[in-house]
């Protein structure tokens, strides 16, 4: 590692110690969640990769170097103000903004050319210069503190005593467009698994509540204490609404997305739901009336 000790490094880290304050966009008071993963009980194949590692007490996806890691969620309400929530693990020596040991440039994306996030981290004393919790620019530089904005900073894994590890709690609010969401969580690192390295934990994905007509007031509260059961199951699955919410239909789908079951009547606030085609995996059942779409996961077993 080169020593950095220029002047003006120093001062750019006194400014940005006292004056930036931790940004993280919060979900609104009003915001429905759709979905939601902590990884403490294994994971769908919604995602990409199933690595698994422990964390300072929790499961976390990863870690990952270089491979990107994708969450895929079928017929997600399009046209609707979308917040994803989520936590980072920034694992070992990160480098941040440095030219010569970085940059290290954690993104998330929608797609190629929607950017939720592209930033660096930087957990090094001889590095110690990152982006968040602004853009990583190359034209317009923001430099910051190494672990500004983090949540937490220890030694997670205890490969590196001599540097910290962190971890970060941001949100991205964006409009959603369309209804196959990708959601990928990619790091651009100039060194290998060993030396770098991030997870995952804790997605959460919120939709802001829609504008509720006074006649269907009853029925929104339904959605609210849905029951899903046996889950995992084998034959038949048993959904349960809270009241007598008959207005709303039901249909299942894939992870990837292909529509399995059409229609499912709910008839006073229940339906059994025959599932013993299915194959084995992850199937998400929405729930949707004029004024809310609701999505449920369940697991098809043998
Ligand atoms: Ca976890
Ligand atoms: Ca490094
Ligand atoms: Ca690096």
């Amino acid at each position: 590692m080169q020593k950095v000790t220029c002047t003006c490094i120093a001062l750019i880290l006194l400014f940005s110690m006292l004056s930036i304050p931790a940004f993280t966009q919060k979900k609104s008071e009003t915001a429905k969640e759709i979905y939601s993963e902590d990884f403490e009980r294994g994971l769908g194949s919604e995602w990409s990769n199933s690595r698994t590692t422990r964390l300072d007490k929790s499961t976390v996806l990863g870690t990952f170097n270089e491979s990107p890691v994708t969450l895929t969620l079928p017929n997600t309400p399009v046209n609707v103000s979308m917040t994803l929530c989520f936590d980072v693990w920034v694992m070992d020596s990160w480098d941040g903004n440095s030219d010569i040991h970085g940059p290290d440039v954690f993104s998330v994306a929608l797609s190629p050319d929607r950017t939720l996030l592209s930033t660096t981290f930087s957990n090094t004393y001889d590095d110690p210069i990152q982006s968040y919790p602004k853009t990583y620019n190359e034209e317009k530089m923001e430099n910051h503190a190494f672990t500004t904005g983090a949540a937490k900073t220890g030694e997670f894994n205890g490969r590196f005593t001599d540097f910290t590890d962190a971890k970060y709690e941001i949100c991205r609010t964006f409009l959603n467009t369309d209804d196959l969401l990708n959601i990928t969580f990619a790091a651009h690192l100039t060194q290998g698994m060993s030396d770098e390295s991030f997870g995952i934990d804790n997605v959460s994905i919120s939709i802001e509540q829609p504008t509720v007509k006074t006649n269907i007031t009853g029925q929104f509260q339904c959605l609210e204490q849905i029951s899903l059961s046996p889950n995992p199951a084998k034959n038949d699955i048993r959904l349960s609404l809270a009241g007598a919410c008959e207005h709303f239909k039901g249909s299942i789908y894939d992870a990837l997305g292909k529509l399995i079951v059409a229609e499912i009547n709910v008839i006073n606030g229940e339906a059994a739901i025959n599932i013993s085609q299915l194959s084995e995996g992850t199937y998400f059942l929405h729930l949707t009336d004029d004024a809310e779409t609701s999505i449920h996961r369940f697991v098809k077993v043998k």
